[in-house]
């Protein structure tokens, strides 16, 4: 339980260019994150998930809080998720129901069951899909920042890398070609301590992330990734002067993968201490909710609140999402293929 500060103790301003229902919004994006991961976790050990399931435990504050510092909107601002940013991707407007649909291939899910469920898009909602290349989204979302550019619009790339990926000579390219034509771009570098069982001091001998970046003359700030209004706060600032001509800007978020990296990792190349020292006081949406309470900023029952209707939600979503059809076996070749052979020339028919 989170104790109250004296009420003769002035509560700060809220920072950041806040108000009171961002805060709530916030709050609803990173426990709508976490309680969706939670829920397709059970739906995948029941087997109901088609394909891998990769968690951002402990790193939601960074994904959530990044996002939100962009426009949003058809024609606004473009990002470009890893796996491990479905938070970013519901501040964009993916919906609980459209992601059950997809891990669980379902007719009507955004990849209508093709696919192994993390690689579908929006560009009306302004995110791509979470594509498995490391490093590569770093020239992808350089191209996409450069048409901004050319056409003169106003709007900004957002792209994520692993701090595994920054090892990449992708991301170099990348990120050297996106200085160089000072783009709008943003990059956040996920340091969350491990990139799939190798840890930093076996990935690269820099303490920051952001040392790597000024070698192209782009300037890198390290945040503290499990403060979500110290995220906002400095994606905000980059977003704007990205926005406008002031090229390309790194932001280094330090958090930590609580998680294996996909649920059939078990994690043993991990010491157990480590895992702990990153829950609880550490926790981002924790944190987050402190610092809320402490502050006067909400009130816990509003926070409740939030937390009954994201359940209520998630459940509405599972239950709705369950009894809807998989595809046909005829509709899988539709769409993949310019020219499919006909319905009653599938050798799956015969099955
Ligand atoms: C070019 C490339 N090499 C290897 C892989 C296999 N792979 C997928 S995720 C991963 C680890 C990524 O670590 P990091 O970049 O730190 O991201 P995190 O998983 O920690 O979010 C690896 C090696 C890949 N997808 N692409
Ligand atoms: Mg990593």
């Amino acid at each position: 339980m989170v104790s109250r500060t004296a009420p003769s103790t002035p509560a700060p301003a809220i920072p950041a260019g806040l108000g009171r229902a961002q805060l709530l919004e916030l709050y609803r994006f990173l426990v709508l994150t976490r309680t969706l991961e939670e829920r397709l976790a059970a739906l995948y050990r029941q087997s109901k998930v088609i394909g891998g399931l990769y968690r951002s435990l402990g790193q939601e504050g960074e994904a959530v809080a990044s996002a939100y510092a962009l426009e949003r909107g058809p024609g606004r601002d473009v990002l470009s998720p890893l796996i491990r940013n479905l938070g970013s991707m519901l501040v964009m407007g993916a919906q609980p129901i459209e992601i059950l649909r997809q891990y669980m291939a379902k007719a009507d899910g955004p990849t209508r069951g093709r696919e192994m469920n993390v690689h579908f898009n929006d560009l009306e909602r302004g995110y791509l899909g979470q594509i498995s290349h490391l490093g590569d989204m770093i020239p992808v979302m350089a191209g996409i920042a450069l048409s901004f550019k050319l056409r003169g619009e106003p709007r900004v790339g957002l792209v994520y890398v692993g701090d595994g990926a920054t090892s990449t000579g992708t991301f170099h390219e990348g990120l050297n070609f996106a200085a160089v034509q000072r783009l709008p771009l943003v990059v956040i570098g996920e340091y969350n301590h491990w990139a799939y069982s190798t840890p930093p001091d076996k990935q690269f001998a820099v303490k920051d992330l952001a040392e790597k970046t000024k070698g192209y003359g782009v300037p890198g700030v390290t945040v503290d990734g499990n403060d979500v209004l110290a995220v906002y706060e400095a994606t905000q600032l980059a977003v704007d002067r990205a926005r406008h001509g002031h090229g390309v800007h790194f932001i280094e978020v330090k958090t930590y993968r609580r998680k294996g990296h996909a649920e059939h990792d078990d994690q043993h190349y991990v010491p157990r201490d480590e895992i702990e020292r990153w829950a609880g006081e550490n926790d981002p949406l924790d944190r987050f909710v402190r610092r809320l309470v402490q502050h006067d900023w909400v009130e816990l029952r509003e926070l409740e609140a939030v937390d009954q209707g994201v359940r209520t939600e998630v459940d509405q979503a599972t239950d709705a999402c369950a009894s809807e059809p998989l595809p046909p076996p005829e509709s899988a070749l539709p769409h993949v293929y310019l020219d499919p052979p006909a319905a009653d020339r599938l050798w799956f028919r015969s099955l």
